[in-house]
């Protein structure tokens, strides 16, 4: 049997969903192993923040991946490869159970009835969060825009090496683990920029990352319902739709590209943007 989160008083279930938030029995704790600067890791953080979820974070050695590792007894089989899973972001669910797949892993875990949390979602969503048109921006968010982030981030050795200097911040991280993962990281990133850019052929990176930027200022056009630039889909707060978005810039805070992305067109991507970090509030 399934069970419900306990979830923190929160306006986003000041409606409907307030009674579908008491536990119907203790929650099993949930870890979310992450890169930080995983675009689809922070799609899992920002969902978990904005429904107020606790869960811990175990940041993975992107060189030795020791701590998917340590989970290769109850990570699926990669089929491809014939060896354990190996990429980010795995979900722990108590410690026997391990969801892949960013988006399989929200579909798991949010609500599966249309529009609304059902009586097998783990984490019960406000009405109309996680619909048929959050799920396309969903799909696009990891088939366009995400893809889009890597080969902008490392278009320089030195672009690359700022990409991964939040190594430097992980508290579990030895000196050489932070010394290794930024050098050969950034190396290894750099070098696979060409690669990365053939295989989904992508020719100017920046242009195309504007291009799809311009998809979602289109997207948000005309003013919300409390006035200035309002949500994707229109709604009094953001739904997934907008979370999958923002969640995939975010996951670039801090980078040159991330400032190009905070000047794009007329400003209202940027007031969306903080918006929308306001509503998650990331703890
Ligand atoms: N479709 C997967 C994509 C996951 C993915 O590609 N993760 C990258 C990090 S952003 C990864 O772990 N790559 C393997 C590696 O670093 O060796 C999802 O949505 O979770």
């Amino acid at each position: 049997m399934r069970r419900s989160f306990v979830c923190r008083s929160s306006p986003a279930f000041s409606t409907a969903t307030a009674g579908s938030c008491k536990a119907s029995s203790a929650p099993p704790p949930l870890t979310l192993l992450q890169y930080s600067i995983c675009p689809f890791c922070n799609k899992i953080k920002s969902v978990l923040d904005f429904l107020k979820v606790s869960y811990e974070v175990k940041e993975v050695n992107p060189l030795s991946k020791k701590e998917l590792k340590e989970l290769s007894d109850i990570l699926p089989l990669d089929e491809k490869k014939g060896k354990p899973y190996m990429k980010v972001p795995v979900v722990l669910v108590g410690t026997e159970k391990a969801l892949v797949d960013s988006s399989r892993i929200l579909a798991e875990l949010l609500s599966v009835s249309p529009g609304g949390s059902g009586p097998g979602a783990v984490i019960p969503s406000p009405p109309g969060f996680y619909e048929e048109e959050d799920k396309e921006w969903e799909r696009w968010v990891d088939q366009k825009l995400s893809v889009l982030l890597f080969p902008n981030i490392t278009r320089s050795f030195s672009e690359s090496f700022q990409a991964f200097s939040y190594v430097n911040k992980v508290p579990s991280f030895s000196f050489w683990d932070k010394m290794g993962s930024q050098w050969l990281g950034a190396t290894a990133m750099w070098m696979a920029q060409g690669k990365l850019k053939k295989k989904y052929q992508i020719e100017d990176e920046r242009g195309a990352l504007m291009e799809a930027l311009g998809t979602v200022t289109k997207a948000l056009g005309g003013e919300g319902k409390s006035g200035g630039v309002g949500f994707i889909k229109k709604g009094e707060s953001p739904s997934f739709a907008d979370i999958a978005v923002y969640s995939s810039l975010r996951s670039i805070e801090g980078l040159e590209t991330h400032k190009d992305v905070m000047e794009f067109g007329d400003g209202s991507l940027k007031e969306w943007y903080e918006k929308v970090a306001k509503a998650v509030g990331h703890r």
